[in-house]
């Protein structure tokens, strides 16, 4: 038997950073992000002699194999896994700030839940991917998806439909510091931090209400507002974290005349130091052309995209 599933990489407008509890995964904030359609992991699960598994045909060893044993545990028993490989492909620059673990467990958890028979709903399947990374119970849906602080994830009606995102890759290398130790230093040192959990679950509410109505202006500017509040508060933290370098502000700047120039563009960026610009159909290659002009051609164009979902069976 052989299974495979696709999930998206989700980018978040409203950024998930830091937990209240570590082991369940209970974020401090409630997040809200996109699923892309040009961004995906794809994971292949089937018999095997032996426990294993690949990540872009790279054998994982150590630590890394055995987040995936024990994700897989709340699908099988330990017996029943001795005889599984998994086979992922991330169809994006891995650890690189574009959340490839994300869409890497959302597509793991809808293939385990269908390879070890389980028919959970995919309402408990976000409770399950959270563990493998919290971003990824956002993947399970397609669109723009809400993960509130209590747990509950959902799609949310939006009328921006022609939403285009342009990642500016800067750099493809693996950062230096995790997204999960980066959160949890600026959890517990950053004097900012109190203040990004109250405005970002604020601003969920404000960015939920900009979608429905669809609002396009206040959803860039809240985006933007997440993403700085995010880095403001690392920059601050005990050691500093530092994910920006100059070539971002170069991006980001050039976003901000872009925006004099009445072209709808608003940047944001996660834990890594390549841009990510939220645009729209009728003003992305106005984008593209301008970056284009100032020597940023390493780009991925994405549109909203579905959720996870089993590819072949
Ligand atoms: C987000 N990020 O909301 C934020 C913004 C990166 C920056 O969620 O520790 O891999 O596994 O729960 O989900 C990336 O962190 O972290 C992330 P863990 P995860 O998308």
């Amino acid at each position: 038997m052989k299974v495979t599933a696709k999930a998206p990489v989700n980018i978040a407008l409203i950024k998930y950073w830091g937990k209240l509890d570590e082991e369940k995964v209970v974020p401090f904030n409630s997040s809200l992000s996109i699923s892309l359609d040009s961004l995906y992991t794809l994971t292949t699960i089937s018999e095997s002699d032996n426990f294993m598994v690949t990540l872009n045909d790279r054998k994982l060893e150590g630590k890394e194999e055995e987040k995936v044993f024990n994700f897989l545990k709340n699908f099988a028993s330990t017996n029943q896994l001795k005889n599984v490989k998994v086979e992922s492909i991330n169809y994006v620059p891995t650890a690189a700030g574009l959340s490839s673990s994300s869409s890497a467990f959302a597509s793991l958890a809808i293939a385990s839940n269908v390879f070890f028979n389980k028919n959970y709903s995919l309402d408990e399947l976000t409770q399950i991917a959270r563990l493998g990374s919290g971003s990824a119970c956002r993947s399970i849906y397609g669109g723009f998806v809400a993960w509130e602080k209590d747990g509950k994830v959902y799609e949310i009606k939006s009328k921006f439909t022609d939403l285009v995102l342009i990642s500016v890759i800067i750099d493809e290398r693996k950062k230096a510091i995790s997204s999960r130790d980066a959160m949890k230093i600026t959890a517990n040192t950053s004097p900012l931090y109190k203040y990004f959990v109250s405005e970002s679950n604020n601003d969920f509410l404000l960015m939920k209400d900009a979608l429905i109505r669809g609002d396009i202006k206040l959803v860039g500017k809240l985006a933007m507002k997440s993403f700085l509040m995010m880095h403001g508060a690392m920059l601050s933290s005990n050691p500093p974290i530092l994910y920006i370098n100059d070539v971002s502000i170069k991006v980001i700047e050039l976003v901000s005349k872009m925006q004099n120039d009445d072209i709808y563009a608003y940047p944001t960026m996660d834990a890594g130091c390549n841009v990510k610009i939220i645009t729209k159909e009728d003003s992305y290659l106005k984008v593209m052309k301008i970056l284009n002009e100032n020597g940023f051609t390493n780009l991925i164009v994405s549109r909203l995209g579905k959720g996870a979902m089993i590819i072949d069976e």
